[in-house]
């Protein structure tokens, strides 16, 4: 399959120039500013790649990131981690909000004490920001992959795999992640133009690979002629793999899955997983700290800014130009 990179939105050059032009003068005026990034979850390979982004650009821009989230991916774990950095007073604050309705109220707070509040990755409310209307369109940018196409992408992608016939079920975090929720809708609308494919019911694993691997072997004990299984995000996908190898059903049950951890890339070698939707982690990250930073130094940044994607698959997995999508761990 030809890589297929997706870059769309709007004045991503723009920002970048502006962020760039205003560096110097900042710098020249004696202003340092210090940028938080609040990720979903400290320890996943996806936000560790958008802190590398995030890093380059705060170096290029002569700022301070601070980079601090939770140990798991839950609201719960995550407003503790937000209410510390806000009290240390950042310049801008950059979060992947882990819920889309639970993050709105401190986010609020922070917003109306004077922090600009950028989302990356996930967004709260509706994603649509600077509208005017509802309560929580008070973020100034959304900077993510375009994630119901991702869905879009993975239900062609495992309708291919399966021949266009059979029953496949969604692997998911849980509901009100707004980028899961968006990539499970983006795959079941998508799958409606295959009458020979049945979705059975999503499963939901809180973000935990071993139970997502369970999940998998009851599904398959449960459906024997399962055929495939969509894992929305890199644990979902990861365990979604696991369970089917240790149901011994691997190259029989297809595996498609959204992220691009090394672990992924091994299993799309095996033929465990038949693809992976790389998302560009540090394309967010860097693309975060340059907008939060034109907006501090007094640029319009846009409402939205949607980053690419690159799939990947058996024969394209050793191309040089693939490699570089591949997370860090
Ligand atoms: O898929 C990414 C991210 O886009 C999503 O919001 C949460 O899960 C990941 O971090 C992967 O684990």
């Amino acid at each position: 399959m030809e890589r297929r990179s997706i870059l769309s939105g709007v004045g991503l050059g723009a920002i970048g120039a502006a962020a760039m032009l205003t560096a110097g003068k900042a710098r020249a005026e004696g202003k340092s500013f210090t940028i938080a990034l609040v990720p979903g979850l400290t320890t996943d390979a996806f936000y560790i790649t958008m802190h590398k982004g995030a890093l380059a650009a705060a170096k290029a821009l002569g700022v301070k990131l601070v980079f601090q989230g939770a140990p798991s991916f839950n609201p719960v774990q995550q407003v503790p981690v937000l209410d510390a950095v806000i009290a240390r007073r950042p310049d801008a604050l950059l979060i992947a909000p882990t819920d889309k309705t639970q993050l709105i109220e401190p986010l609020q707070g922070a917003s109306s004490s004077g922090i600009p509040v950028i989302t990356v990755d996930t967004y709260i409310g509706t994603g649509v920001y600077q509208t005017g209307s509802g309560s929580a369109d008070f973020p100034l940018s959304y900077i993510a992959s375009n994630n119901t196409l991702g869905g879009q992408i993975a239900a062609r992608a495992l309708a291919k795999a399966i021949g266009g016939k059979g029953k496949v079920y969604v692997s998911n975090i849980e509901a009100g992640v707004s980028t899961t929720d968006q990539r499970r809708e983006g795959f079941i609308s998508e799958m409606k133009n295959y009458p020979g494919i049945t979705v059975l019911d999503t499963q939901y694993n809180d973000d935990d690979a071993n139970k997502a691997a369970s999940q998998a072997q009851s599904v398959l004990a449960r459906n024997p002629d399962l055929a495939g299984i969509f894992g929305t995000n890199l644990f979902s996908a990861m365990g979604a793999g696991s369970g089917v190898q240790q149901s011994g059903a691997a190259g029989k049950v297809k595996v498609v899955a959204f992220d691009a951890p090394e672990s992924i890339i091994g299993n799309i070698k095996t033929g465990l997983i038949s693809i992976a939707i790389a998302q560009h982690p540090a394309e967010i990250g860097w693309f975060g700290v340059a907008a939060a930073y034109a907006h501090l130094t007094g640029q319009s940044i846009p409402p939205a800014i949607a980053t690419g994607f690159t799939v990947i698959d058996k024969t394209n997995v050793d191309d040089p130009s693939t490699k570089k999508y591949v997370y860090s761990e």
